[in-house]
């Protein structure tokens, strides 16, 4: 458990870091003619700050944003805040002091970014969100928000779990949370318990964070297992918090996707791998591949184009058969 003061260390490396990497990004050159920090002066820069590395999912976005930097010849200033808002906000401020011509970042949790936001605004720095959203009521604060529908998400894995449940009297479902104050996990949550509050044979019996990893998806599945007497389905928000379920449940001796059926949200390799096996019932697709069109935003907001408030991405559903169907051609 970091303390206040190992977090304020904490915070102040990871700004170092975004210092170092941008000193040896920019070559060192001098501030560009463009404005911006940087070498090459009409290229763009953005500041990106990133969430974390906690799942499957974010590897993928973190390699689509970068790629598609590349391919767009965006030069890219990219900090990891392992999964902490101090961090995320530090890298912001150090965005702002670099003079970039966008900041662009997944909040870890929607509350708490006002003040930066209104610090990046003072400095005529334009903002976009990517993948997560913010709670602000200030819609200025920001040029759009890039991501998926994680309500709809929600209701189509609580749609699913209605139509493969009729005639059933009682089923239990314990539920894995992601990040508690996420975007993802609130909407997700209440996505799923609006589609399933109509069928009376339906009950969320436990609910906690896994905080979207593997191991966090593990331990509480494991504590479940010891607590709850009857668990029919697990409800996880995404892949990693599934996979480690699966992990407590073969531990426990029982067989994942038949004893305790699994529904999960993302769709990255490995969560596909295990659908196609048997291991998990269905996953809601997120997609993570936002780099191509948080470049064209980027383009449109430094050139100070209008943008839709709100961009939001195609992404699908899949079945065990699905899985098995498309899992050679998964790009993630
Ligand atoms: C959703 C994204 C979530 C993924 C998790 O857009 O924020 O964060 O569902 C990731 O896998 O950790
Ligand atoms: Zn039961």
């Amino acid at each position: 458990m970091l303390t206040t003061t190992t977090r304020a260390a904490a915070a102040a490396a990871a700004a170092t870091l975004v210092l170092a990497l941008s000193a040896c990004g920019s070559g060192g050159d001098a501030p560009a003619a463009g404005g911006g920090a940087g070498g090459d002066d009409d290229a763009i820069v953005m500041g990106f700050a990133q969430v974390g590395a906690e799942s499957g999912w974010r590897t993928a976005n973190t390699a689509s944003i970068q790629q598609a930097a590349e391919e767009a010849g965006v030069e890219l200033q990219f900090s990891d805040a392992q999964q902490r808002q101090e961090n995320q906000i530090q890298a912001i401020r150090s965005y702002i002091q670099q003079q970039v011509d966008v900041i662009a970042f997944s909040p870890v949790v929607e509350t708490g970014w006002d003040t930066v936001l209104q610090e990046a605004k003072r400095a005529q720095i334009p903002v976009i969100l990517t993948d997560r959203a913010v709670d602000s009521q200030d819609d200025t604060l920001y040029e759009t928000f890039l991501g998926s529908d994680f309500v709809l998400e929600g209701e189509k894995a609580g749609e699913w779990l209605v139509e493969n449940t009729q005639g059933e009297d009682q089923v239990n479902v314990v539920e894995l949370q992601g990040t508690t104050g996420a975007a993802p996990a609130i909407d997700r949550k209440e996505g799923f318990e609006s589609a399933i509050a109509d069928a009376g044979n339906i009950e969320i019996v436990a609910s906690q964070t896994g905080d979207f990893t593997r191991s966090g998806g593990r331990e509480v599945m494991e504590a479940f297992l010891q607590s709850q007497p009857d668990i029919d389905v697990v409800y996880a928000h995404n892949d990693d918090m599934g996979l480690g379920a699966i992990e407590a449940i073969e531990a426990a001796g029982k067989v994942p996707g038949q004893d305790i059926r699994i529904i999960t949200v993302d769709a990255v390799k490995d969560g596909m791998t295990a659908l196609s096996e048997g291991k998990i019932n269905f996953i809601v697709e997120c997609n993570p591949l936002l780099g191509d069109q948080l470049m064209e935003l980027a383009e449109q907001v430094v050139a100070g184009e209008e943008v839709e408030k709100r961009v939001l991405v195609e992404e699908s559903t899949f079945t065990q058969e699905q899985a098995a169907e498309v899992l050679a051609d998964r790009q993630y």
